[in-house]
């Protein structure tokens, strides 16, 4: 009982509204994590933030960043992206193969590219998503207009030591950073287990479970 207890406190905890994600480039249309506007990540499609608080970012058409702050252990990671001054109908992803994302901190996807050809001036809300083990799921917005000559800030893009991201069904890691780390901020007992190629969604469930089993022993 002690066990399930521990566990269930420390899903718990992963679940607090200060934990979640954030959108930090391109900037995201507003603050979610403002309740005293009524703004829920839980919120479809954009975290219960409106069209039009915002602001909207200039965003390169091919070959653009995104830079999140993540702040959970792991999560499946979506991009999505609609072409409109009012988006409701996120239809094409940057991120088709389903993703996922290891570690807390900065995690940057350097350079993706609306599956379409779009013209210079198009309007467009990118939705991001990010769903863990509880099968819910999370939601930023970023309005953005693309522009063949936009360039992110030099300092954009950077990931944190021990981001990994694994695209499920493929054995490639495809974060630019060093050696995987199932949990980063927790002790290295099960860190073994990540070296190896990671093939499959059965493995990946059991990366969740056994960072977050780490978390709970610390
Ligand atoms: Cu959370």
């Amino acid at each position: 009982m002690m066990f399930v207890a521990l566990i269930t406190f420390v899903l718990a905890l992963a679940h607090k509204a200060s934990a979640h994600f954030k959108i930090d480039y391109p900037p995201w249309r507003a603050d979610s994590f403002n309740e005293a506007l009524n703004y829920s990540q839980w919120t479809y499609p954009c975290g219960g933030v409106p069209d039009g608080v915002g602001n909207r970012t200039e965003w390169p058409i091919t070959d653009g960043a995104v830079q999140l702050t993540l702040h959970h252990p792991w999560t499946y990671l979506f991009i999505n992206v609609g072409l409109g001054s009012s988006v409701t109908n996120f239809n094409m992803s940057f991120t088709p193969d389903l993703m996922n994302v290891t570690g807390q901190g900065n995690f940057c996807l350097p350079s993706l590219s609306v599956p379409m050809k779009v013209s210079d001036g198009t309007n467009a809300t990118i939705q991001v998503v990010t769903s863990g083990d509880s099968g819910s799921a999370l939601y930023n917005c970023a309005d953005i207009v693309f522009r063949s000559s936009a360039k992110a800030p030099a300092s954009m893009c950077k990931n944190d030591t021990g981001m990994s991201a694994v695209i499920i069904g493929h054995s490639a890691t495809t974060s630019n950073t060093s050696a995987p780390a199932a949990c980063p901020s927790s002790a290295s007992t099960h860190n073994s287990a990540t070296g190896m190629a990671v093939e499959g969604v059965i493995f990946a469930a059991m990366l969740g479970l056994a960072c977050i089993f780490a978390t709970g022993m610390v």
